[in-house]
């Protein structure tokens, strides 16, 4: 994610936003037809010799982690989403997990050794009923569904992800919420001795850990809200959040916390990582608006991530609420939106 623009003698500082400030120079150069595919970011990315965000399309190079098949009813079907999935091998190699790396292609190779099991989910708060479920609970507890969503970056990249999982107010109605619980927060692990991104500031962005997120109860509570636990049919890989991850789709991504640890229900509007990080550019509610320029770039259009890799000039139209509005709309009536963004 861009915190700011660095000059170039900043960069040490602030490595973590390398990778975007250069992928928006490289799409600059592009557009003016100074650079060709073979020179593209060779310098510009990490020292490692594999460090070309290229590598991270071809399809073939899979990574080395196994998935278990997941069991769910309640099949989206593909067929019936009017825009194409963008390819698994794409969705679990191109991933912002700043606990991993603050690069793209950082959280596939460094979160390969990461163990999911056991876990354990704690909702606790101002609930009546306190829950905790550990790793096998999270898939046979509440029926498993596919639910295929756009994801939109603030970064103004997207994608098209069948996500297998279940409706957070599932989870959330089982704690049972008090009359005081108005907000809900949620907790990324902290295991810095797994999550290399939290024992160095330069790998893991300058975040303090552990990411931290949260909802208002009503958006907590839609059924597009989900807990997912699995992609493409399978149990999540490391890098997009194992065992289990919010997914808030009408939100920018940063909302989508990963690998998630607990969920506290509270009366206040909890702190979230992003907007701790840099407050002026990001809210708590990042609902998707094209209208609503992020300060440093407009958000009225983004790069969708299908076949075309990034050459491919996949250019469209952000929607409001990311195209979920007929669902959430109705959650910020009356709410100024430039205010609460
Ligand atoms: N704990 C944690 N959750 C996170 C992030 C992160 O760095 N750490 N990045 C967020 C951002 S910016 C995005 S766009 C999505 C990306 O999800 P994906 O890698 O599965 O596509 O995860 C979100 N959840
Ligand atoms: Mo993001």
């Amino acid at each position: 994610m861009l915190i700011k623009i660095p000059k170039k003698s900043e960069l040490s500082e602030n490595q973590v936003t390398q990778e975007s400030v250069y992928l928006q120079r490289r799409q600059l150069l592009k557009g003016m037809g100074f650079i060709g595919a073979g020179t593209l970011l060779s310098s510009a990315l990490s020292s490692k010799a594999h460090g070309s965000v290229f590598d991270l399309f071809k399809e073939e190079e899979k990574p080395v982690f196994t998935r278990k098949a997941l069991s769910y009813s309640g099949q989206a079907g593909a067929e019936n989403f009017p825009e194409k999935l963008t390819p698994e091998g794409k969705v679990i190699s191109h991933n912002n997990f700043y606990e991993f790396g603050a690069q793209k292609h950082q959280p596939a190779e460094l979160a390969q050794g990461f163990k999911v099991n056991p876990w354990q989910l704690k909702i606790s708060g101002e609930v009546d009923k306190p829950v905790t479920l550990d790793y096998d609970r999270l898939f046979s507890t509440f029926a498993l569904e596919e639910r295929i969503y756009r994801l939109r970056c603030v970064e103004a990249w997207s994608m098209v992800i069948p996500w297998v999982g279940f409706p957070l107010a599932k989870l959330l109605k089982m704690a049972q919420p008090n009359s005081r619980a108005k907000y809900v927060a949620f907790e990324t692990l902290h295991d810095p001795e797994q999550m290399p991104g939290q024992s160095s500031r330069r790998l893991g962005g300058g975040i303090a850990y552990p990411y931290v997120e949260g909802l208002r109860i009503d958006e907590a509570m839609n059924p597009l809200t989900l807990m997912s636990v699995g992609l493409y049919g399978k149990t999540l890989p490391p890098q997009n959040g194992a065992p289990i991850r919010l997914v808030v789709p009408w939100k920018y991504g940063f909302k989508s916390i990963k690998s998630i640890v607990g969920i506290k229900l509270l009366e206040k509007e909890p702190p979230t990582t992003w907007n701790l990080l840099a407050p002026h550019e990001y809210g708590f509610y990042a609902n998707v608006n094209p209208g609503v320029a992020h300060p440093r770039w407009s958000q009225a259009s983004e790069r969708r991530i299908t076949t075309g890799g990034l050459l491919a000039r996949n250019r469209i139209e952000t929607l409001m609420f990311n195209g979920y509005g007929e669902e959430v709309a109705d959650l910020y009536k009356g709410m100024d939106l430039r205010k609460f963004y």
